[in-house]
């Protein structure tokens, strides 16, 4: 229940426009429930109607998108694009291609990048998209041909200036290749800033593959330095996926000294007590977009489960979650805190559910919330625009550094602003009030409220 009167009406009227969009109505609630603890302090916010703007994106765009099979057959999916926010510079967030997609994930999504986005210090809006084809077990003509058809419409929505599409689940460099490539024919240019997790032979950026997960573990690097006096070195993590995100932390959390022991897809998860080795689990996901199965048959001492919220039943110090929303309940967030571990931070987006949160937080854990802490992808998804606008390219180790002053940077802001609400360490409240007060402040000096 929120105390404030008005952000109570603002989402009863959310969930009276949309009753059924239950992952956007949870994305909603987290938010206000933190802006409780200052609305009454900023009257202009009721006055000038900046919730209500807030919660509604500016434009929500869907299409059909008709593709053929190699057999000849047609297919119509569903895309979408949704520019949520571009207070802040244009529109920006990634493509999601999983047959889960629907209005209320997609506008969840982008509606928790126009904060994150904040959060980066980057002058870059919010927006989710994509469809609910499924790129599973389909040949990389059928891809083509469906990223191709995809932009075919898109393409007269997008622009450097005005909103700039990236991936997401199902969509990675492959897909990007291809859409970027249609984009290009339909408007004869090279517009590189158009997309960003290009590939490095046409405008992408040195470090913007490893991004997310590296971005993830240097913040949660900090977190534990700043707040436990701690850090990686000798922890047992776990993480959730074996995807973009989620590959990529699991190299850098080895790297500063964890021993990842448990990683996982859609189907179940793999323990291996001796720590995972990330060549096999590269050879079978970036290899031939294999499943994670086959590495308990090719890695002796190791196991695998079918299932895969079982994975939150291995013991672990750090745990982190790069799979997809709502994969830690509240079992699962009991049998974390069983475990003994000290710290979640979130790789994937809104990963842990309002109940399972309150869990790790009355059990003292360090908590970092998905906004902040895997706001390292979107980051340096800006930095490829800076690139491509200069047309130069920095080296890996440059784009790296400047990753991770970004996300120490996030972390200083989000504690700091859990301080100042008078809630120390509650970096959920903190990184919403952080990222909020930067868009509404960009939102009213404009007069787009
Ligand atoms: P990928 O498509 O590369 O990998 C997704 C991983 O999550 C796969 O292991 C997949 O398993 C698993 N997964 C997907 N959907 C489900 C589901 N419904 N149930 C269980 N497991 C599932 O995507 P990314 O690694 O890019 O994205 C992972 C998360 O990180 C998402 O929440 C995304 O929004 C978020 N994120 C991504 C960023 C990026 O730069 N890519 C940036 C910031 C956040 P399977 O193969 O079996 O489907
Ligand atoms: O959720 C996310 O931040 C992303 N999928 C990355 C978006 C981007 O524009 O790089």
């Amino acid at each position: 229940m929120l105390k404030s009167e008005y952000l109570q009406r603002v989402y009863t009227q959310v969930i009276k426009r949309d009753p059924d969009q239950k992952e956007f109505l949870q994305a909603v609630l987290e938010v206000l429930e933190s802006l409780d603890a200052i609305v009454e302090a900023h009257s202009e916010y009721e006055a000038n109607g900046v919730i209500e703007s807030f919660v509604e994106p500016e434009r929500i765009i869907t299409f059909r998108v008709p593709w053929t099979d190699d057999q000849g057959q047609v297919h119509v999916n569903r895309g979408y694009r949704i520019q949520f926010n571009s207070a802040i510079g244009p529109y920006k967030g990634g493509l999601r291609f999983h047959p889960s997609v629907n209005l209320s994930i997609l506008k969840f999504l982008g509606f928790e990048q126009v904060l994150k986005n904040s959060l980066t210090g980057l002058p870059i809006g919010g927006a989710k998209g994509g469809s609910d084809f499924d790129p599973k077990g389909k040949s990389d003509r059928e891809v083509m041909r469906f990223c191709q058809s995809f932009m075919t419409e898109l393409y007269r929505h997008i622009g450097q200036f005005t909103d700039v599409p990236a991936g997401d689940i199902g969509v990675g460099g492959r897909e990007i290749g291809y859409l970027y490539g249609q984009y290009r024919r339909l408007r004869n240019t090279s517009e590189a800033g158009v997309l960003t997790g290009k590939g490095l032979a046409y405008g992408g950026s040195l470090a913007r593959t490893e991004a997310t997960g590296y971005g993830l573990c240097y913040l949660t690097q900090e977190m534990l330095k700043c707040m436990k006096n701690d850090s990686f070195s000798g922890k047992t993590v776990v993480v959730s996926g074996s995807g973009n995100v989620a590959i990529f932390a699991c190299q850098k959390a080895t790297e500063l000294g964890g021993k990842v022991v448990a990683m996982s897809d859609s189907n179940g998860y793999i323990h291996d007590p001796k720590g995972i080795q990330l060549d096999v689990v590269k050879d079978i996901k970036l290899g031939h977009r294999g499943r994670i199965k086959e590495y308990a048959e090719r890695v002796p001492g190791s196991t695998y489960t079918d299932g895969f919220r079982g994975i939150w039943t291995i013991p672990c110090d750090i745990a982190l979650p790069c799979a997809t929303q709502n994969e830690i309940d509240q079992e699962a967030a009991e049998n974390i805190v069983k475990g003994g571990a000290m710290a979640v931070a979130e790789g994937a987006n809104m990963p842990t559910l309002p109940e399972a949160i309150q869990i790790f937080q009355k059990a003292g854990m360090l908590f970092a919330p998905a906004k902040a802490a895997n706001a390292g992808g979107v980051a340096t998804s800006a930095l490829e625009m800076s690139q491509n606008s200069m047309r130069y390219g920095w080296t890996f180790q440059e784009v790296d550094a400047k990753l991770q002053q970004i996300m120490v940077n996030i972390f200083h802001n989000i504690y700091n602003a859990s301080v100042e609400c008078g809630v120390t360490g509650d970096l959920v409240v903190g990184a919403n009030i952080a990222g909020f007060k930067k868009v509404v402040e960009a939102m009213m000096a404009q007069g787009l409220v």
